[in-house]
């Protein structure tokens, strides 16, 4: 796909999720590094920082974005042909996609041992990286029945449900306001995760800060699921992540919030967790508790402070 193709396709949600974003945004690198046409080294960067500038833009809260085009672009940090470092953004690119892959299966394994037979799941959006966990625990036999969230404004708990029953997994639909509800019915909440802080809280879809709430009164388990290149480096200097706010035409039809001159419509996608209600993430390089973000960042993201600023 073109790079504005891509980027179009990633802002209106047609691809959506942080890892597929993250490797869609890698493939569209790609493919402009492949057919970029520059006549020496530095305008091939230029060109290609261009590109990054325009992929990254699109979506701001998923930090698997930025992280993405990041360890694609320091490709270009030392290269003396153009053709060396189309070599080196192509050799990056593919490297990040098989290692966004084995991620998740990885932690689709890790997930599910944390998964008992007999357990009840409430999973929130779509994530690949959670979803993977509760079909790997299906998989290997275990006896489970999942409570999915309507996910309000974009429905994504639609695409949810169908994967869940088409591996034929006892599911329950709900509407996200139905989670206190339920939560008492519920073993452990297992959700995906766009951002993760140095401080342990996790950012994702809109909705999952009071379901972990929720959980936390009721004393059940809150397990995120998360590669790593999800956790967000800069917020070691105290950056804060960049909560979306879509269009309010999601939320309210435009023709009735025009008959409502003094109603605004608030339409946020994302929300922050606490670490506190969070009880366990899993990478693929291990299950870790919120407050060891900190070492995720240092030994995995390979960022240098001189980078962070
Ligand atoms: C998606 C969402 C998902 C995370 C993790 O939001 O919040 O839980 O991105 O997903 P949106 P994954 O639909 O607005 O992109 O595990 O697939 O990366």
């Amino acid at each position: 796909m073109l790079l504005s193709e891509t980027a179009a396709s990633i802002k209106s949600m047609e691809i959506r999720g942080a890892g597929r974003i993250a490797r869609a945004a890698v493939e569209a690198l790609a493919d402009y590094a492949r057919n970029l046409d520059a006549s020496d080294p530095e305008t091939f960067k230029q060109e290609m920082l261009r590109a990054a500038d325009i992929l990254t833009g699109t979506r701001p809260t998923a930090v698997s974005l930025p992280n993405a085009v990041r360890s694609v672009m320091r490709a270009l940090d030392s290269f003396e042909s153009v053709e060396a470092a189309r070599d080196a953004v192509l050799a990056r690119a593919a490297e990040f996609i098989d290692h966004s892959e084995h991620a998740v299966e990885r932690i689709a394994e890790i997930g599910a041992r944390h998964i008992s037979d007999g357990d009840v799941l409430l999973t929130h959006c779509n994530s690949e990286a959670a979803l993977g966990c509760i079909l790997e625990a299906h998989r290997q036999g275990k006896e489970i029945e999942v409570y999915a969230t309507e996910v309000r404004p974009r429905g994504q708990g639609l695409i949810t449900i169908r994967t869940l029953n088409d591996a034929g997994i006892r599911t329950n639909y709900i509407v996200d306001s139905a989670v206190r509800y339920f939560i008492n019915d519920v073993d452990l909440v297992f959700v995906g995760a766009d951002a993760i802080a140095v401080n342990g809280a996790v950012v994702n879809k809109i909705g999952t800060a009071q379901i972990a709430h929720a959980a936390s009164e009721a004393r059940t388990n809150v397990i995120v699921a998360a590669e790593t290149y999800k956790f967000a480096p800069k917020t070691i200097l105290g950056e804060l992540i960049e909560i979306e706010e879509r269009d309010p035409d999601e939320v309210l039809p435009r023709a009735v919030a025009v008959e409502l001159p003094f109603v605004r419509v608030r339409n946020p996608a994302f929300d922050v967790t606490p670490a506190e209600y969070v009880d366990l993430i899993v990478t693929e390089q291990g299950a870790i508790p919120p407050g060891l973000a900190y070492t995720v960042i240092r030994d995995y993201l390979g960022w240098k402070i001189e980078e962070l600023r």
